[in-house]
């Protein structure tokens, strides 16, 4: 067999209720035709009402699922999510240093829409300091930007200092997902790459519920596309459009914050 069919690799928490972590990603990369492997970060315990409990995988296993992988397939880009702590943070960087998965897409999972803790504030600065530097696309939401570089961001021109700052910590392209403030019929994201370009991707906003695993997903969609070798720019796009759609369809699942909707996008 020659190992060639599009693969990538997520490493992320899982989600019970389906809607966020590996299963969002999951779903993400068989909507966009490439084969989705996982290594498990931790596992959560949520519903449409929010997480109930979490768990971290213990680090030598970790350690096994990325041999395990690394050991018989071919990952030609790969991204992480929820990483929960310092040490699984510096476990995933070992790992990223010592095989070839490709391009790395780093979601900077902090903290959920709905207030749950993702990754503990102690592993803020192993974050920047050693993940951030592997990273070839950074995805923070404008709350993760504000956290990660200590900016107050309210204007389009702090949009570029916040992504000026993160490409200074390493990351050679940068989407910054835009904040919605009540009143506000579209919904912007800024945009910064390595070759210098700089430009805004805007959507109308939808009033929904069911946004659960949006970042998830606009992650997973970027690193499948990089894998199948459109650019970075033309992954990003896609990714925008992506879930939009997702959200634009929603499936009625779940009592109260539900998922978007994958199946829109077949
Ligand atoms: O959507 C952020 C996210 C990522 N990873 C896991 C989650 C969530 C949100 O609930 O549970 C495992």
């Amino acid at each position: 067999m020659l190992n060639d069919f599009p693969q990538v690799m997520t490493i992320a928490g899982s989600d019970s209720d389906g809607s966020a972590g590996a299963q969002a990603d999951l779903n993400t990369f068989l909507a966009r035709h490439v084969y989705g492997m996982s290594v498990l970060t931790a596992c959560v315990a949520g519903n449409s009402y929010g997480i109930h409990a979490s768990h971290s995988l213990p680090n030598a296993f970790i350690d096994t699922e990325f041999q395990a992988i690394a050991d018989d397939f071919k990952v030609r880009a790969c991204k992480t999510g929820m990483l929960d702590d310092a040490a699984i943070i510096e476990t995933v960087v070992a790992n990223l240093k010592q095989y070839d998965f490709g391009p790395l897409v780093l979601d900077p999972v902090i903290v959920t829409k709905h207030g749950a803790l993702l990754l503990e504030d102690a592993a803020f600065e192993t974050l920047k300091a050693q993940l951030i530097p592997l990273a070839t696309v950074i995805t923070p939401n404008f709350y993760e930007a504000q956290k990660l570089t200590n900016l107050t961001i309210e204007t389009p021109s702090d949009y570029q200092l916040a992504a000026d700052q993160l490409m200074a910590m390493g990351a050679k392209n940068v989407m910054i997902k835009g904040q919605h403030t009540e009143n506000q019929t579209i919904i912007s994201d800024y945009v910064q790459l390595a070759d210098g370009q700089q430009f805004w991707l805007t959507e109308d906003y939808i009033q929904t519920t069911h946004i659960n695993g949006t970042g998830d997903s606009l992650s997973a969609c970027i690193c499948a596309e990089i894998a199948k070798g459109a650019s970075v720019e033309a992954a990003i796009r896609t990714a925008k459009k992506f879930v939009h759609t997702a959200i634009a369809n929603p499936i009625a699942v779940g009592h109260r914050f539900g998922p978007i909707n994958h199946h829109a996008n077949f």
